[in-house]
């Protein structure tokens, strides 16, 4: 394990103002959000859309450290024939990729799920280090609902987590460790803490359990949110309030970042949420954005799979990032939008 590289990339993925562009959605996934946009989903359509991001120069040298990529994706060719992992390079930005298999049930467990993938995984590690990647991402699901979760299905999950950072660092590649809390459900706000504190304090033992070198780790949580069904909302305040607790009970301060998943946010929500922590409290660790669909919502719209359209969807490509940025920096504000 080269730790010295190991921390230096992980720096680099939370680098001031810069955050993850979560491009690594698996083939069931691209094709329900080209569905919502009308675009048939084929090795092509999908090497278009990700091309004209990955192209979008503003957004990829300034605003975006690293891209999480999925094993099609690591492996194809821009139209002129240059790898796509090169054009991520060329922006300066970092390539990474998703290596879990998805989420299954979880045998005796009703209702929660354990995401696969460990078999094999060193040597695929090996390989995409070959192809470019520099770091990983594995996502473990946590869903709220009557009785669940159970501690034994938060366990089984967080070892597994910890297992691929262990791998993920023998092979010179940052683990970004995903324990997603999902905000589906009426749950409230104060129930996502919890939970969430729970399963980020059973990560944290299983990481030291598994020797993970923590400076050469991100952290790719939820922030503290009521379930999209509740009542009762809660405003960035309420939320960032709420998530910065929760990561100063949890987190070590030894791991250099902390860049959040979107979970289902709209969009400005989630820039306003992110920046409203950044905002609250001069924090221990870089705290930034790691989203798929808030990143990803508007580009997807305004492309609607027309060559036509590219420029004005690269626009609103860089507007998300830029945004971002800033609320990584808590420098967002609404009038910015526009
Ligand atoms: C981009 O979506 C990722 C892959 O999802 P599937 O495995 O379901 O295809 C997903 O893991 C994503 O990286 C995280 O959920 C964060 O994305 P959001 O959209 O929640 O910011």
């Amino acid at each position: 394990m080269n730790k010295d590289q190991l921390a230096k990339v992980a720096q680099a993925m939370v680098a001031r103002g810069k955050g993850i562009l979560a491009a690594d959605e698996s083939s069931g996934t691209i094709k329900k959000r080209f569905d919502a946009i009308g675009v048939e989903s084929t090795a092509d359509t999908r090497r278009d859309y990700r091309e004209f991001m990955f192209r979008t120069q503003e957004a990829m040298s300034q605003y975006i450290s690293g891209v999480i990529l999925y094993d099609e994706t690591i492996r194809q060719n821009a139209k002129d024939g240059t790898s796509l992992v090169k054009l991520i390079e060329a922006a300066g930005s970092l390539p990474g990729i998703k290596v879990d298999a998805g989420v299954k049930p979880l045998p005796n467990f009703p209702g929660e799920t354990i995401t696969e993938g460990l078999d094999g995984l060193s040597e695929r590690m090996a390989e995409y280090y070959k192809l470019g990647a520099r770091f990983a991402k594995w996502r473990a699901v946590i869903d709220i609902a009557d009785g669940i979760p159970t501690r034994g299905a938060i366990l089984a999950n967080a070892q597994a987590l910890a297992r691929y950072a262990a791998i993920c660092q023998a092979n010179d590649i940052v683990p970004i460790v995903e324990p997603e809390v999902l905000m589906d459900g009426g749950h409230t706000l104060e129930r996502c803490y919890e939970v969430t504190e729970f399963v980020l304090k059973t990560l944290y033992d299983e990481l030291y359990e598994a020797r993970v070198f923590l400076e050469g780790t991100v952290l790719k949580p939820n922030m503290i949110v009521p379930g999209k069904k509740c009542a009762t909302q809660a405003t960035p305040e309420q939320v960032a309030a709420q998530t910065i607790r929760v990561f100063k009970q949890t987190v070590p301060v030894a791991v250099p970042g902390i860049a959040f998943l979107s979970g289902g946010q709209a969009d400005v929500e989630a820039t306003a949420n992110l920046d409203a922590i950044n905002k609250m409290a001069k924090l221990p660790w870089h705290v930034t954005f790691s989203y798929g669909r808030a990143l990803q919502a508007a580009p997807q719209k305004a492309w609607s799979g027309k060559e036509a359209n590219v420029v004005a969807a690269q626009k609103a490509f860089s507007h998300r990032a830029k945004m971002n940025g800033l609320a990584s920096k808590g420098e967002w504000s609404k009038s910015l939008e526009g």
